[in-house]
């Protein structure tokens, strides 16, 4: 992947932080992929303020989960929230995570910030796939099949604003410091294994312990 030193955001941090963040006996580093989106939401911050509402919703969530991890005064319950798994059986041992009322737990904020992955996912497969069609557009796309249905109504059309402010394929080959499609290529074929590997395997941890649905 190139090296941006101009930039602010890389590519290959986000590359990084998603790969490190599974480990061998399948579980998740949750300091790793909250790294990971903190470094997507420096991506965002690179195209200005009509997505300024969605990086600050996702640097909320991160925060969410950091707060928790520091534990408070109770040293015990911050260090369940290294791994994915052990956030999960804490937080169920505890009561924290509601699975009928909206709460700000753990379980319940990865879960919405795995679901954007998805979207993530998507898109990126879309860029690589489709070069005749406007980023903007693929994002809508990818937006209507991996979110929108989470979303409530108002939510859907500032989604439809931030679409609006998305730009054209120059400008992403530039953020990422691709000269070239080919260079695109190779970033999204090091980026989408990373990502496609620990959105599957947060999911499905998620989904072992019915937690799909949370409100
Ligand atoms: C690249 C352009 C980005 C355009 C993204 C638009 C798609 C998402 C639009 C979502 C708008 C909703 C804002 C907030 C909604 C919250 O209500 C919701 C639920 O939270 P809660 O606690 O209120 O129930 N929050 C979410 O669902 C989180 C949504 C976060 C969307 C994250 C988008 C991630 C962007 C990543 C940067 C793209 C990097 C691309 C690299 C390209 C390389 C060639």
């Amino acid at each position: 992947i190139p090296q941006c030193p101009d930039q602010r955001f890389q590519m290959s941090r986000v590359v990084r932080e998603f790969t490190d963040a599974v480990t061998e006996d399948q579980d998740v580093l949750l300091e790793h992929y909250l790294s990971g989106w903190e470094e997507l939401v420096k991506f965002m911050e690179a195209l200005g303020s009509v997505l300024g509402f969605i990086s600050q919703d996702v640097t909320g969530k991160i925060g969410v989960v950091r707060e928790l991890a520091l534990g408070g005064s109770d040293r015990a319950s911050g260090d369940a929230y290294r791994t994915l798994r052990s956030m999960i059986r804490m937080e169920l041992a505890r009561g924290i995570v509601n699975f009928r009322v909206k709460t700000a737990s753990g379980c319940r904020t990865v879960l919405v910030l795995n679901r954007a992955l998805k979207w993530l996912e998507l898109f990126l497969e879309k860029l690589g796939r489709d070069k005749r069609r406007s980023p903007s557009e693929l994002c809508r796309e990818a937006y209507l099949q991996a979110l929108a249905r989470h979303h409530s109504w108002l939510m859907q059309r500032a989604a439809e604003l931030a679409f609006l402010a998305v730009p054209e394929r120059p400008e992403f080959l530039h953020i990422v410091c691709a000269r070239d499609e080919q260079g695109v290529a190779r970033v999204l074929g090091s980026a989408l294994p990373a990502i496609g590997r620990v959105y599957n395997l947060t999911r499905d941890t998620l989904a072992e312990h019915n937690m799909l649905n949370l409100p």
